[in-house]
């Protein structure tokens, strides 16, 4: 667990984030924190992935920060404990990724 709450090392970005960065997520400017856009088809296709982003939240005690008009869902990820991007955050953008896929 104390991994988790130790910054990425520049090796492990490389890694672990360059594919996500490939899959759309973006660097926030001036923070250590990845952000994406998701556009659903209406509000219960966005409502049913945060529903299932939300258990797993809870489950790692590690929650995004996220804003939701209708189908669009805006996702900011990072570890305020760390100040800045983990382990965690790797995990949680990941599932994103496998549940939207499946939407
Ligand atoms: N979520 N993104 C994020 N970052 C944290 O550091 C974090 C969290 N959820 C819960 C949590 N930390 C708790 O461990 C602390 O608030 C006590």
């Amino acid at each position: 667990a104390k991994r988790e709450m130790t910054k990425l090392t520049e090796e492990a970005r490389s890694t672990f984030l360059a594919p996500l960065l490939a899959k759309g997520w973006n660097m926030v400017n001036g923070r250590d924190a990845i952000y994406k856009e998701f556009i659903f088809k209406d509000f219960n296709e966005a409502f049913g992935v945060m529903a299932r982003v939300g258990l797993l939240a809870e489950k790692m005690n590690h929650h995004p920060e996220w804003f939701n008009v209708y189908n669009k869902l805006q996702v900011t990820l990072s570890t305020h404990d760390a100040s800045g991007l983990t382990s965690r955050d790797i995990k949680m953008a990941n599932f994103f990724e496998d549940i939207v896929a499946k939407v």
